[in-house]
């Protein structure tokens, strides 16, 4: 078998593979439970038309060229060609317009989900922490702030009630982290020094997500930025709560919190990094936190 049939035979089993994955439904995106997720998954579907189809066509113009220009045997040449201005300028503007209408039909959903910012007036707001490797969690108690004795703690699990807008505020202690939360299509990075703001109104509870796709079925939280050795370890989940549900949960993590130690938690959030004057959530979102005042 010459080189040139090698190659081809190559590019063959790669454009099957290709065209077999592209069309697999095993790898369609998992069930959407966002209000915004179809937008994303629309864009995202058009993206992968445009990629696969670009794909199939210079594949098989290469393997064409190969067949039709290459070297051919015994005493044959292959065909040097030192290229053809009108088809170089055809595809790179080809290429140019499809990215440019990417840019334009993303616009609108960008501006709608990044952008501007949720007004509803019942926000359900959640803080995230994330350190090497856990997902903590921090939520309001009955006086409605941050920050005081009667807050709500959870790691690992996210809680969340269903039909509501959820804002979370995003910090990272030690190096960046990417939230991923698959169902309601966010993926937001955790930049060390700053705050990021992500929002979501998911429209189904864990509940009747179980009822539809199985006894087992989650909301899965992965970390998406390789953040260390144990990044792998960074899995979690969302339990989406009915307004019942999540008022039975409120109300059993409050006497939870009475009974066990929270001594770790609460110095996680509330406690202060050696020689700073400032809590471990502060610090974390602050690029120069400050200082304490040297003591003698
Ligand atoms: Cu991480």
């Amino acid at each position: 078998m010459s080189a040139r049939n090698v190659t081809v035979a190559m590019l063959l089993v790669l454009v099957v593979l290709g065209t077999w994955s592209f069309l697999n439904p095993a790898w369609e995106l998992p069930p959407n439970i966002a209000t915004y997720g179809h937008k994303i998954d629309n864009l995202y579907y058009q993206i992968l038309w445009i990629t696969g189809i670009a794909f199939l066509v210079t594949h098989l113009v290469l393997i064409y060229s190969l067949l039709r220009f290459g070297h051919k045997g015994e005493g044959t040449k292959a065909h040097y060609s030192h290229g053809h201005h009108h088809l170089e300028t055809g595809w790179t503007v080809a290429t140019g317009l499809m990215l440019l209408w990417v840019a334009v039909v993303q616009a609108q959903t960008w501006n709608e989900i990044k952008v501007q910012e949720p007004t509803a007036e019942d926000m359900f707001e959640v803080q995230v922490f994330a350190k090497q490797f856990e997902w903590n969690f921090r939520y309001k108690g009955a006086d409605g702030q941050f920050g005081t004795s009667d807050d709500l703690y959870s790691t690992t699990e996210l809680h969340v009630p269903k039909d509501r807008v959820v804002r979370l505020y995003l910090r990272s202690l030690d190096v960046l982290h990417s939230l991923f939360l698959i169902n309601l299509r966010v993926k937001q990075d955790l930049v060390p020094g700053t705050t990021t703001r992500v929002w979501f109104n998911a429209m189904q509870t864990t509940d009747e997500a179980r009822a539809k796709y199985g006894e087992k079925f989650d909301f899965e939280i992965a970390c998406a930025e390789l953040c260390g050795i144990g990044h792998h370890a960074m899995r979690g989940k969302v339990k989406v709560h009915s307004k019942e549900s999540f008022a039975a949960w409120q109300k059993g993590r409050i006497a939870e919190q009475e009974e066990v130690d929270m001594s770790g938690v609460t110095n996680l959030w509330n406690g202060k990094p050696e020689g700073y004057s400032v809590s471990f959530w502060e610090y974390a979102g602050t690029i120069k936190p400050p200082r304490a005042e040297a003591t003698h």
